[in-house]
């Protein structure tokens, strides 16, 4: 076994990723003021920024990708309302529940098909008609990439479909956008294109961009109204967050192009594990940053293989039995994904590690 290594190769996932030497810069160069006051000109610029990227009217800057969809939930619905999502959502797997638990959401969920979409027949199915017994359906809510459906991409003209088909009953299009960068760097498109459809949407400037902190929603200025005032609520609202907020700018304006890197490391790795004995992956399913494999060899569970790769260097998460998920990020090069490929091999060839606890992150 390999123990020589003097650096740990990190793919659990891109929110691990560390700020950049120019976002430390800025953020140590910040303006601020008291951004509850709507003075800190650092916040107000990267909404802005992000405002016009996502081609919305407005934005508001906040502390996580759950913030962001949690407000955006809250902002579209009111007690009792429905929203209609995939059952392998974010938004409804990992997020506490906050939508029921705040907001008194009731999650009317359709199944998720494999490559992160919607069916449109389904959506049209679940929206309710007008009674007495049935609550109120107010929104749709996407997610592009769709991280449990394996970082896969919904295309340009299945958001609009999407939201032609909501807004034509009346309802919202919300988009939980937390690797909307990705999504638009893999198709070519502005993710403002992309967005077109949309009413809300949240993105993160903390996963593949590499911001330490934070995450915008961005909608119609009305929505952005209705969405601060939520943020208050759950005590959102931050201050000098400009020092944040420096390092968002940074990372929109900066990091968004080299994402195409990270997918190609990512195709990288998926074909090297698709060459390996008891491993399976199709890698034509490999479309951005994310990587989830199975591990088929007899008596070896993802547990296992996790824990024998982290004795080894390299960390990556089980996220099932038999599933795993690698996630590209900067500081992963094209050297490490082959590292990576050698200690998979080795485990595979020469032991499995002891899993420590329940063995895997379900998340
Ligand atoms: N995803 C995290 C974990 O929670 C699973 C990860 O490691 O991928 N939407 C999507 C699609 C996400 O993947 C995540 C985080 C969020 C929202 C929440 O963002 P944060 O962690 O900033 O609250």
């Amino acid at each position: 076994m390999d123990r020589s290594f003097t650096q740990v190769i990190d793919l659990r996932s891109d929110t691990v990723t560390k700020p950049t030497p120019a976002m430390r810069q800025a953020m140590a160069e910040a303006e601020v003021g008291d951004d509850v006051y709507g003075e800190d000109p650092t916040v107000n610029r990267l909404e802005a920024l992000v405002a016009e990227m996502l081609g919305k009217e407005a934005a508001v800057f906040v502390s996580s990708g759950t913030m962001g969809n949690l407000i955006s939930v809250l902002s579209h619905c009111g007690r009792g309302d429905e929203m209609i999502l995939g059952d392998r959502a974010h938004i409804f797997r990992s997020e506490a529940g906050g939508t029921a638990a705040l907001g008194g959401v009731h999650p009317h969920t359709i199944p998720n098909r494999a490559d992160g979409s919607l069916d449109l027949a389904d959506i049209e199915a679940a929206i309710r008609s007008d009674n007495e017994h049935y609550p109120t359906t107010k929104l749709v809510c996407l997610e592009n990439t769709h991280n449990f459906c394996g970082g896969r991409v919904l295309p340009v003209d299945y958001m609009d479909a999407v939201g032609e088909l909501a807004h034509g009953r009346g309802l919202k299009l919300h988009v939980d956008g937390a690797r909307i960068w990705n999504a638009a760097v893999a198709l070519n498109v502005s993710p403002a294109r992309l967005l077109a459809a949309a009413d809300s949407v949240s993105v993160c400037l903390s996963k593949g961009l590499g911001a330490p902190v934070g995450s915008v929603v961005a909608g119609s200025a009305d929505f952005i109204h209705r969405a601060r005032r939520n943020r208050k609520i759950v005590g959102g609202g931050m201050r000098q967050a400009g020092v944040i907020a420096a390092a968002g700018i940074v990372a929109v304006t900066e990091m968004v192009e080299r994402l195409a890197d990270d997918h190609a490391n990512a195709q990288t790795l998926a074909q090297g594990l698709a060459a390996t004995e008891g491993i399976a992956i199709n890698p034509a399913e490999v479309e951005t940053n994310l990587v989830f494999f199975e591990v088929t060899q007899e008596g070896m569970s993802a547990a296992q293989l996790s824990a024998g790769l982290k004795e080894r260097g390299v960390l990556i998460n089980a996220t099932g039995a038999t599933r795993l998920r690698a996630a590209l990020n900067h500081h992963v090069s094209a050297g490490d994904v082959q590292r990576t490929l050698s200690a998979v091999r080795d485990v595979l060839t020469s032991g499995a590690g002891q899993p420590v606890g329940q063995g895997f992150v379900y998340n």
